[in-house]
């Protein structure tokens, strides 16, 4: 199912593991910083809403996606960090850098959890146009960044 027929905001929250003593790190992109920010704030939210401690919520900025697998495997790497939640917005332009960018934060981050064993998710949007950015980063499709908390959540039960 796409996101366009999915609210990204909405999901099942039964039989979630207690994560009142568990440390998240929130990498954040810093392009697209409008569309991130919206991310974080639902991240950040939907961790706390669900019984995660401020103080368990360590944030991270770099300068684009492209950073973010190495922005994660530093946080990854720490003992005292339970999960990942990495987030970004790709827009795709006239050329191709979409693509490049979005495969390497897919296959980064994938390569990070399996190093780490532990939960590093992929949180970035990969839209066609800012407005289908806006739409899943807190818009009529919910927020990328719920989704993303929720299943660093999830993943901590497997
Ligand atoms: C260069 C670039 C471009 C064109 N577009 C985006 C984007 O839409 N979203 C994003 O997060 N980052 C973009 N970047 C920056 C790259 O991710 C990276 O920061 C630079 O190429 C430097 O390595």
């Amino acid at each position: 199912m796409s996101s366009a027929n999915k609210n990204l905001s909405s999901f099942s929250t039964e039989n979630l593991p207690d994560v009142s003593f568990k440390r998240f790190a929130i990498v954040v992109a810093e392009w697209n910083s409008e569309i991130t920010e919206a991310l974080f704030e639902g991240a950040y939210t939907t961790l706390i809403d669900n019984g995660v401690k401020e103080e368990n919520i360590i944030r991270a900025n770099v300068p684009g996606s492209f950073e973010l697998s190495y922005g994660s495997q530093v946080y990854a790497q720490k003992h005292d960090i339970d999960a990942v939640i990495a987030l970004g917005c790709v827009i795709q332009g006239e050329t191709k850098h979409n693509d490049y960018i979005n495969h390497a934060v897919a296959a980064g981050l994938t390569q990070v959890a399996l190093k780490y064993n532990k939960p590093v998710i992929f949180g970035v949007l990969t839209p066609n146009d800012h407005q289908q950015a806006v739409d899943r980063a807190g818009g009529i499709h919910g927020n990328k960044g719920d989704e993303a908390a929720i299943t660093a959540i999830k993943m901590l039960a497997v």
